[in-house]
This record gives structure tokens, C-alpha cells and sequence, in this order.
């Protein structure tokens, strides 16, 4: 029986990766650092999930030195930006998750978040969203830094299931690339795939469902018969 939806964040609930590149960009500027990442760029460098990480791998191909120590730096500065930019509006929910997020609470099913991006920036987005914390929307969040192995390794859904105290066959996990339809998979949970702005081009094989938008007519047809019934 289905128990519980897990979440992805970037891509899935909203579309953030545009201010994650701005908070990128702006960071870059403030410290002086010559980089600039655009949006070809930028799609070719999610494909290591993780600020710290992007930044190191960006490094690593440009052979430019640069250590985890600066890493943890600029980021630090680069999540305060998101921070502001996220707080300053303009982000929205993608296209029917608030209202499969109410159906799911009214059927009495738990919701957890399962990210590689931090605590914080999930508490952003769901005030910004919401209106309301991200401990007053989701059940459980499992973020980016509180596992081993970022996505596509399992571990981030694995203390989500861990804290949810489910088994991957009580829930769905809801994803918006490869990566993540990867991870999500390692850890033996269905997965349903809406493609977001910079991951329509990648293959999601392993993926159960691939849907457009999570938009009520979708998830009716598609997703009924394992909601339970209200
Ligand atoms: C999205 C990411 C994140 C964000 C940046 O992965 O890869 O790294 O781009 O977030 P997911 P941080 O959709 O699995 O959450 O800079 O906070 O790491």
C-alpha cells in the first residue's frame, strides 16, 4: 500500500535552477572570480548534482585550481543569495503540485523530501510557496549534506525512508532528471518523471511513469489507481 510521496525539490516542485545559476553567477562576481556559467553551460554542469561539487568538477575540466575549502566558501555566500533571490518571489509551484500535495495530506499519506540542495534552501522555497515552514509541509526532509553520496547514489532516499520508518515499496518518488530517477530507483522506489526546463533532453529509463506536468488531469489518469481512494 502506498504510504508516503517523496519529493525531489529543484526541478520538481518548482522551477529553481535559474536562480540557483543567478546565485551562482552573482557569487562568482562579488568575490572576483572569473566565471560565468550560461544556460548551455549550466546544463552540461548539472549533470554533477551539488553546489560544492558543480563548482569543484567546473574546476577540475577547466583544470583551474580550486579546493573543497573554496568550495564550502562560495557557497556559503552562494546559498545566502538564493536565499534573497527566492525570498524576493517570482518562484511558483510547477504545475499541479500543490494540489497533489492537499490530495495526498487529505488521504492521509505522509510527504517527505528527499534533495541534494540544503535544509535551508527547501525552508525557503516553502515560505516563499507556501506561505508556511518546510516542517509545517513535509512529514520528513532528507537533504544533500546529511548523506554520504549525493544523487545518483540511493543514500538521500534512504534516510528519507529511514525517517519516514516506511519500506520503498509504501511510496513514490517524484523526479525531474536522470539523477535522480537513478537514485530514487537504487533505493527501490517507483518513480514518476516530469521533466523540467534544463533535463527534457535526458534519458529517464528506469522511470515507471513519465508525465509532462503532475497537473490534476495527468496524475487522475495516471496515478489513481495507486492513491488510495479519498
Ligand atoms: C539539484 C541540484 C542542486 C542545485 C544547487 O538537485 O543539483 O545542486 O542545483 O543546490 P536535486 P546547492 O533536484 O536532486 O535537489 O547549491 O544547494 O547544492
Amino acid at each position: 500500500t502506498l504510504r508516503a510521496l517523496i519529493f525531489d525539490v529543484d526541478g520538481t516542485l518548482a522551477e529553481t535552477e535559474e536562480l540557483h545559476r543567478r546565485a551562482f553567477n552573482d557569487t562568482f562576481a562579488a568575490e572576483g572570480v572569473a566565471w560565468h556559467w550560461d544556460r548551455d553551460e549550466y546544463r552540461e554542469l548539472l549533470k554533477t548534482t551539488g553546489g560544492k561539487e558543480r563548482m569543484l568538477a567546473f574546476a577540475a575540466r577547466e583544470a583551474i585550481p580550486f579546493d573543497a575549502e573554496a568550495a564550502a566558501r562560495l557557497h556559503k555566500i552562494k546559498t545566502a543569495r538564493y536565499a534573497d533571490l527566492v525570498d524576493q518571489g517570482g518562484l511558483q509551484l510547477r504545475l499541479g503540485i500543490a494540489e497533489l500535495i492537499d490530495k495526498a495530506r487529505a488521504q492521509g499519506l505522509k510527504l517527505a523530501i528527499a534533495t541534494t540542495t540544503s535544509p535551508q534552501n527547501v525552508d525557503r522555497l516553502c515560505h516563499s510557496c507556501w506561505g508556511r515552514a518546510a516542517d509545517e509541509v513535509f512529514d520528513v526532509i532528507a537533504a544533500g549534506d546529511q548523506v554520504a553520496r549525493k544523487k545518483p547514489a540511493p543514500d538521500v532516499y534512504q534516510l528519507a525512508l529511514q525517517r519516514l520508518g516506511l519500506s520503498a515499496e509504501d511510496t513514490i518518488a517524484f523526479e525531474d532528471t536522470a539523477n535522480g530517477v537513478r537514485s530514487a530507483r537504487a533505493a527501490g522506489i517507483r518513480v514518476v518523471v516530469t521533466p523540467s526546463m534544463y533535463s527534457g533532453s535526458e534519458d529517464f529509463t528506469g522511470a515507471d511513469w513519465i508525465l509532462p506536468t503532475l497537473s490534476r488531469a495527468n496524475w487522475t489518469a495516471d496515478l489513481a489507481d495507486l492513491l488510495p481512494a479519498a
